[in-house]
C-alpha cells in the first residue's frame, strides 16, 4: 500500500461545534452523557465556555470533535464572536416541557449561528427531556414544523437522563459535516 492509500484509510478531521440553547434546557448534560466515561472539560473562565473533546469514528474516518458549552449565559453576550470563531456546526437544543426554550431557538440561538458562522455552518434541532413525559408540552409534530421551518439538516428527540439517541444526534451533526466538506464516508 502507498502512503497515499494509508492516508486515504485514515483520514483524520477536526470540528469545533457549539451546543446552542437557554440554560437548564441540558446542553451540560447531552455532552456529558455522550462523553462518558472519558469526560474531559477544560473550562474557560473567561470565555464563559466549557471546551469537551472527544474522538469518533465514523468507517474508516476519524473526526475529533471540540466541543463549546456555555457554562453560564451572562458572560456569553460578550464573547459570542470568539464561541462561534471555527465553529462547523451547531446542536440547536430546546426542552419539551418548555414552550419558549423552542421559541427562542429561532429568534435567538440560530440567528446568533447565522451572524456568526457564516459559511459552512449546519446545524440540526433537538427536543430533550423526552423522558419528562407527564411535563411535555411540546408534541414531537411541533419539533418537526421547526427543524422544517428554520431548515435544520435534522430533527431527533433526546433524553439525556436515560442516555436515549445521544449517539445518533451527534452522529447526525458530524456526518452532515463531513458532507458539507465534501468527505464521502
Ligand atoms: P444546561 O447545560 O443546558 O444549562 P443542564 O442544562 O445539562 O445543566 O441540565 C439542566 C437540568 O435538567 C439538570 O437538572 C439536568 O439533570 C436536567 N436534565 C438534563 N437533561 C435531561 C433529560 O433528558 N431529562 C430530564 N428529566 N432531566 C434532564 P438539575 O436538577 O441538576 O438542575
Ligand atoms: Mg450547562
Amino acid at each position: 500500500m502507498s502512503n497515499e492509500e494509508a492516508n486515504l484509510d485514515e483520514r483524520e478531521f477536526v470540528y469545533k461545534i457549539v451546543i446552542l440553547g437557554d440554560a437548564a434546557v441540558g446542553k451540560t448534560s447531552l455532552i456529558s452523557q455522550f462523553v462518558e466515561g472519558s469526560f474531559n472539560e477544560d473550562y474557560k473562565p473567561t470565555l464563559g465556555a466549557n471546551i469537551v473533546r472527544k474522538d469518533v469514528n465514523l468507517n474508516s474516518t476519524k473526526v475529533r470533535l471540540i466541543m463549546w458549552d456555555l457554562a453560564g449565559q451572562e458572560k456569553y453576550q460578550v464573547v459570542r464572536s470568539m464561541y462561534f470563531q471555527g465553529c462547523q456546526g451547531a446542536l440547536l437544543v430546546y426542552d419539551v416541557t418548555r414552550y419558549n426554550t423552542l421559541d427562542n431557538i429561532n429568534t435567538k440561538w440560530l440567528q446568533d449561528f447565522k451572524k456568526y458562522v457564516k459559511k459552512k455552518g449546519v446545524f440540526i434541532l433537538i427536543g430533550n427531556k423526552s423522558d419528562l413525559k407527564d411535563q411535555r408540552v411540546i408534541p414531537t409534530e411541533k419539533g418537526k414544523d421547526m427543524a422544517s421551518k428554520i431548515k435544520a439538516s435534522h430533527f431527533i428527540e433526546t433524553s439525556a437522563k436515560l442516555g436515549e439517541n445521544i449517539e445518533e444526534a451527534f452522529s447526525l451533526l458530524v456526518q452532515e459535516i463531513l458532507g458539507n466538506h465534501g468527505v464521502n464516508l
